[in-house]
């Protein structure tokens, strides 16, 4: 599962299905906003190079990484083809950091059994703010890069 020697932004750009028929949704927590800014730009920039229309994709903000799982379900209700939950979650020194990281690993896995369109993981769960920075455009890549490509294969997969 370590990610120290993977960089999350590098990828086989002739993998990736054509994003030209698809709209996708990307739900951004505004917590930790240093990160998850960057981590939406990655997204974003990826889904415009791979020919996803600016005007097919929706951003929607919601306060924490807590919300992303109401947030997807509202974005699948609205049928996309694909959604992004963005998030970054910080260990602090209260278990809430547990309660938070379990709650929407669930809560996106249940909507993934759920419904046929895919939610795609892209919330970052660090011990510190530098394994955040370093998974937000640092030195090993950007999460968002990984997701977008994420979204495009499995919005091309609900299809087949
Ligand atoms: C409360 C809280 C804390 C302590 N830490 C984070 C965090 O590191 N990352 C994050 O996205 N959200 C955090 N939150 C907010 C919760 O996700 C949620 O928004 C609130 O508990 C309200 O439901």
């Amino acid at each position: 599962m370590a990610t120290a020697n993977t960089n999350l932004s590098v990828y086989d750009a002739d993998e990736v299905p054509s994003g030209k028929n698809f709209a996708v949704a990307i739900v951004v927590a505004e917590w930790n906003a240093q990160i998850t800014e960057p981590l939406f730009q990655g997204a974003y920039d990826t889904l415009i190079q791979h020919e996803v229309s600016a005007s097919k994709i929706a951003r929607i903000n919601v306060p924490g990484s807590f919300e992303l799982i109401y947030g997807a379900k509202h974005a699948q209700s609205k049928g996309f083809d694909a959604v992004i939950v963005i998030g970054s979650v910080i260990q602090g020194e209260t278990k809430h950091f547990d309660f938070v990281c379990e709650g929407v690993a669930q809560g996106i896995k249940d909507l993934n059994i759920q419904s046929t369109i895919p939610v795609i993981f892209c919330v970052l769960t660090d011990n510190n703010l530098q394994q955040a920075i370093d998974r937000s455009g640092g030195k090993h890549g950007n999460k968002g890069v990984e997701a977008a490509v994420a979204a495009l294969k499995m919005a091309q997969l609900s299809k087949q």
